[in-house]
């Protein structure tokens, strides 16, 4: 029924049958896994079939009633076990059989390191045992699990243990009973040998929580930053939410083998030991950073998920959406709220409008779909995080809350649906959101056009705004968007009008498709910036001129906007070199001195200043045409890059300087981080010109280090640069790291960056690097990942060869693991706005993958999409 079809969101029919209850158990062998699934069933319709789902399942027996089924009294097939005769309400006994040493897809139950472990989200329990594997079926679950002692000393799974004991024969189980109902892509297991950190964690009304963290032995240290985060988000989440935890445990285990970045599992989240190891040798600030979000996210998915989950899986922004939002709230509550907000806004241009703009865009709340994995994408999750931004930008922080609130008192212990969430806010916060909706059905990022009009008598500045909206994959005709626009009114001495408010940002409300506003009170001269903050996630055509962004970028009170302008320069200044000679391309000065003010400002947060004179992205920069000059824009930004760095060298040199003494001296931890973000790009930018001195100064930092920041950013500009050290420190690096994955992914990444012609036969020859393994999709995702979606130079040669590697790893990967593999064949979909040969040579590619005769699901959606049918 399912194998490569669509499934549609305007088909949802509600469950034909309902589980109650359901007690598993487990008798784990690595090779042999046996399961018990004792559910209570109840018939919703009275008298249909009940239709299980089920994939790569050995079935041992069926029982209604402890009553054994013929085989002519059901079938089943690759997706589906069938039986046809049921009664109303019964018990229903299913017993499988599987082989978790084989599973490389890592979905469902599986073996990383010795350890079971498994991932259900979205449909892996279907791959344990045949179920009712869709997010409204909600059950309490009770797991026995049986296990050799000596190997398997742990074993958990989700909610509270009731028993446990030994067994004969070296075996030992423990009982566990989750009282939450919760849909099986929560349902967790883990079975292994770890160190094991522990701690607690007093809720605001007095229930005190046990805290553990599961990570490999040897590794206890390493899970002290993830503990900490921890505590500061469920403090957080009380203060700021009113959202308290409801177990008297809350576990959490590190896995290195793993396919996202961490799983919400009830009671039990299983994380990406990348998102929990961490101590300041091996990890950089930004692993840091990682890890406080990733741990916010899955805590913070225990109300936004759990206690209030999804009716169908279209509905996934419901839960990531808003969780993603939360976690940003707490990155820019517990860090610095500005830099933390260019963070986000970075991705949703870079990536967000990349994939709006492509063969896979869709509105945040899927119309479509073929396979689940491939809508665990930027827009759902991001996308989806700005549109209730937009919300809170509405309304404010109040009423979001009482919106909040009131959605919480709703919903609790329901699936439901984005437009239950809209219900919840238009009635807790008092809004009409009749046309905030679009946002969940129409897909493509809006163009907000602008054109003002300034009345010299009467000091008014009318803005005529208009949307322009793409049809895309949008059927129909298309509605306007409702959406906040932050405007900032700077003076030509640099201050910045005060509104009624009292703030210095108004809120405009647009809401049709051409709009016009008035601001009073305008003096002559001034300059109106909009969208601060990135107010809503659209495109906005406005031509400020050079002289109107040097002044935002020295005067706005909005360091969002600052930044903006900043940006905005750096990619004028690209703009406008693409179609010139190298010997013709120019840039204009009062761009380098509006950049030279930015690198000797002591008084901007240097986490800003590194985030200002950082070049635009090469994914940003392509996603700004709709026909990609890909030499054009990479010689480019290269120019820029070059020029900035040789004409404020010396400035450069001095703020190097400047941050490392501090660094010497200072004890804000906060600020060292700024300071060794800006040292850092600074050393990027000085490093661009290859020679002995730069080349020193690479090997200098990397010797003298004494974090993996500082090591690392020495190491990958050394190797991004063509540095004459780098080898040496690629080597050196190797040597003191070549046990520790999680640090070797640094380094092959570094190498798949590598701008040399010889980077595919370097990478090829990883493969054989005794660090590197097909299974682990850290490795892949880093070594190859790092390839396609860092190395624009190389990952489009000229001759193809870029596109040839890609796919010939994809191939590889289909067989292994197809979710990294549609994760990793992104780059490839773009094919059609490249210009030149390289279009055809990308859509050959995508034919001979096409062609494969085993081409997983995964794979030919998204082949299916980018190529159209
Ligand atoms: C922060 O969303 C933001 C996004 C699904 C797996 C984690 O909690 C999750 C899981 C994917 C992609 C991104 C994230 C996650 C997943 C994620 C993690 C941390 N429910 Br797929
Ligand atoms: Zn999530």
């Amino acid at each position: 029924m399912n194998a490569n079809t669509k499934q549609y969101l305007k088909d949802y029919t509600t469950p034909s049958h309902q589980i109650d209850q359901i007690e598993l158990e487990f008798t784990l062998q690595e090779q042999q896994t046996t399961i018990t699934a004792n559910s209570k069933v109840v018939s919703l319709e009275k008298g249909g079939p009940l239709v299980l789902n089920g994939q790569d399942l050995e079935l041992v027996s069926i029982a209604i009633n402890q009553q054994v089924l013929a085989v002519s009294q059901y079938s089943v097939d690759d997706e589906e076990l069938v039986i046809t005769d049921v009664p109303d309400q019964f018990e229903l006994t299913i017993v499988t059989r599987l082989d978790p040493s084989k599973n490389t897809k890592l979905e469902g139950l599986y073996v990383s390191d010795g350890a079971f472990c498994t991932q259900c989200e979205a449909q892996g329990f279907r791959r344990i045992t045949f179920y009712l594997d869709r997010p409204d079926v909600m059950a309490t679950f009770t797991t026995k699990i049986v296990a050799d002692k000596t190997k398997f000393p742990y074993l958990l799974s989700n909610g509270n243990k009731v028993d446990s004991g030994d067994m004969p024969n070296n075996q030992h189980f423990a009982v566990w009973h989750d009282p939450h109902k919760k849909p099986a892509y929560l349902f967790a297991l883990v079975a292994g040998d770890f160190d094991l950190l522990k701690d607690n964690f007093v809720t605001r009304s007095g229930r005190d929580v046990a805290l553990e963290f599961f990570v490999d032995k040897g590794n206890k240290d390493k899970a002290n930053h993830a503990m900490a985060s921890l505590k500061r988000a469920m403090t957080w989440d009380e203060q700021r939410f009113n959202l308290e935890y409801d177990l008297d445990i809350y576990m959490v285990v590190a896995v290195d083998f793993f396919n996202m970045g961490a799983m919400e599992n009830k009671g039990l989240n299983v994380f990406n030991s990348k998102f929990v190891l961490a101590d300041v040798a091996s990890a950089t600030d930004s692993d840091f950073h990682g890890i406080e979000s990733v741990i916010g996210h899955e805590y913070f998915h225990n109300w936004t998920g759990n206690r209030i989950t999804c009716r169908d899986w279209f509905q996934l922004s419901l839960k990531e959406g808003l969780t993603v939002f939360r976690d940003q709230e707490f990155s820019a509550d517990v860090g610095s709220r500005a830099v933390n907000r260019i963070d986000a806004v970075k991705v949703m241009r870079s990536n967000q409008f990349a994939e709006d703009a492509g063969p896979m865009s869709h509105p945040i709340r899927p119309n479509e779909v073929m396979e689940m994995n491939n809508f665990y994408t930027v827009t759902v999750y991001n996308k989806g995080a700005e549109v209730i931004r937009m919300l809170h930008t509405l309304v404010g922080e109040q009423r979001f809350q009482a919106g909040m609130a009131n959605y919480v008192l709703r919903f609790d212990g329901q699936a439901v649906t984005c437009d239950d969430f809209i219900d919840a806010m238009e009635q807790g916060a008092e809004i009409d959101l009749s046309q905030f909706k679009n946002w969940y059905s129409q897909s493509g990022t809006p163009t907000i056009d602008i054109v003002q009009q300034y009345d010299v008598a009467t000091h008014q500045l009318t803005l005529k705004v208009n949307q322009l909206l793409e049809q895309g994959n949008n059927e129909g005709p298309l509605a306007p968007f409702h959406l906040p626009m932050m405007v900032e009114v700077i003076c030509s001495d640099g201050t910045s009008l005060t509104f009624a408010t009292g703030k210095t940002s108004v809120v405009l409300e647009i809401n049709e498709m051409a709009q016009t506003f008035i601001i009073d009170d305008v003096p002559s001269g001034a300059t109106a910036v909009f969208f601060g903050d990135f107010s809503a996630p659209v495109k906005m055509a406005y031509d400020y001129s050079d002289a109107q962004l040097s002044h935002i970028l020295a005067h706005s009170n909005n360091e969002f906007s600052r930044w903006d302008s900043a940006q905005q320069l750096l990619t004028s200044a690209i703009v406008n070199n693409i179609k010139l000679a190298a010997s013709e391309r120019r840039i204009a000065p009062s761009i380098l001195e509006s950049l030279q003010l930015v690198v000797t400002d002591d008084s901007l947060d240097p986490a800003l200043v590194a985030l200002m004179v950082e070049l635009p992205s090469l994914g940003t920069l392509f996603e700004l045409f709709d026909e990609v000059d890909v030499d054009g824009i990479i010689g480019a930004r290269d120019f820029v890059k070059l020029t900035l760095a040789t004409h404020l060298h010396q400035a450069l040199l001095v703020r190097y300087q400047h941050c490392d003494n501090e660094l010497l001296h200072t004890d804000d931890a906060a600020r060292a981080v700024g300071l060794r973000a800006l040292k850092n790009t600074v050393l990027g930018l000085i490093t661009v010109t290859e020679n002995s001195d730069t080349s020193q100064l690479l090997v200098d930092q990397f010797a003298r280090a004494t974090n993996m920041t500082d090591a690392f950013s020495a190491l990958s500009y050394a190797v991004v640069n063509n540095a004459l050290c780098a080898e040496a420190l690629l080597n050196d690096f190797e040597q003191t790291w070549s046990d520790n994955g999680l640090v070797m992914d640094k380094w092959f990444a570094a190498i798949g960056a590598s701008p040399q012609d010889c980077v595919i036969e370097k990478v090829k020859q990883l493969f054989n690097h005794k660090a590197f393994s097909w299974q682990n999709p850290n490795r892949v995702r880093s070594l190859i990942g790092s390839f396609s979606g860092n190395n624009q130079r190389q990952f489009h040669a000229e001759n193809g060869q870029g596109y040839v590697f890609l796919t010939d790893q994809l191939i590889a990967l289909n067989e292994i693991n197809p979710q990294i593999a549609a994760r990793l064949i992104t780059p490839l979909m773009a094919w059609r706005k490249i210009s030149g040969p390289r279009q055809l040579l990308m859509r050959d590619q995508l034919i001979r993958l096409q062609k494969l005769p085993n081409l997983a699901k995964d794979l030919v959606e998204k082949v299916e999409m980018s190529l159209g049918k």
